[in-house]
């Protein structure tokens, strides 16, 4: 995996411009100090409160990785109650997210539908293979961490979500239902891809048919991510 300098990693208050110049030709942005120290503090306690909330008591927490306590809490965003949760409320509510949603999805996209709060223990697999999405999604995902390659940093083949999303087309235009579009890539590409490592509050922003992966969490260590997602109006399901 490599680790170079990135040519997609913007500043803390880069415009929705350079956000779509960036997705564009790369499939992706990196935006370092998204959110200040003081607000990923109030987001990280709210991440507990979520999973400790009755909203997780209400079976929406899977435990998504075989033989580990690795789970995940998925939301629609109408049930995010700002009252309780205004932190993570006003990280989705930010004019960026809509304006580059709806700047690279259409006017008529969905801003965040749904949100997800993963947190990650250790294990000696990676947290994903290398894949792009069945489902075509614009995702605005944050580390609320310290999160680098030991403990499971995303990684990314820059510039392949105009592979991923020739792929994803030809099998639907084959008559391949979205659910068996087949996504997973020979583990040999990870060697093209980079790991984009992140202090807590940077928010990376990318194209689901870009190749990605989550990396391994490894031993004493923990990853804790939430991440937004947007669809464009008339995405396949
Ligand atoms: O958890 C990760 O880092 C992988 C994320 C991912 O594959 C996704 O959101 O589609």
């Amino acid at each position: 995996m490599r680790m170079t300098s990135l040519p997609f990693n913007l500043v803390q208050d880069a415009n929705p411009g350079d956000v779509l110049e960036s997705l564009e030709s790369y499939g992706v942005a990196r935006l370092p100090g998204f959110l200040d120290l003081e607000d990923v503090q109030t987001l990280d306690a709210e991440f507990d409160a979520l999973f400790a909330s009755e909203l997780a008591a209400r079976a929406a927490v899977r435990y998504y990785r075989p033989n580990t306590d690795s789970r995940a809490l998925e939301l629609r965003r109408a049930q995010l109650d700002p009252n309780r949760f205004p932190t993570l409320a006003r990280l989705f509510a930010a004019d960026l997210v809509s304006d580059v949603t709806h700047d690279y999805l259409g006017d008529a996209a969905d801003v965040i539908n749904g949100i997800y709060l993963t947190h990650d223990l250790p294990h000696p697999t990676p947290v994903t293979g290398l894949h792009f999405d069945r489902i075509h999604a614009l995702k605005f995902y944050v580390y609320l961490r310290a999160t680098v390659a030991a403990n499971g940093a995303f990684a990314c083949i820059p510039g392949s979500h105009r592979e991923g999303r020739a792929r994803r087309l030809a099998h639907l235009s084959n008559g391949v239902r979205v659910r068996d579009i087949p996504i997973i890539q020979p583990d040999e590409r990870l060697a093209e891809s980079v790991s984009l490592e992140g202090g807590p509050g940077t928010m990376l922003i990318f194209d689901t048919d870009v190749l990605h992966a989550g990396g391994v969490v490894g031993a004493g260590s923990e990853r804790r991510i939430v991440r937004g997602h947007s669809h464009a109006a008339d995405v396949a399901r």
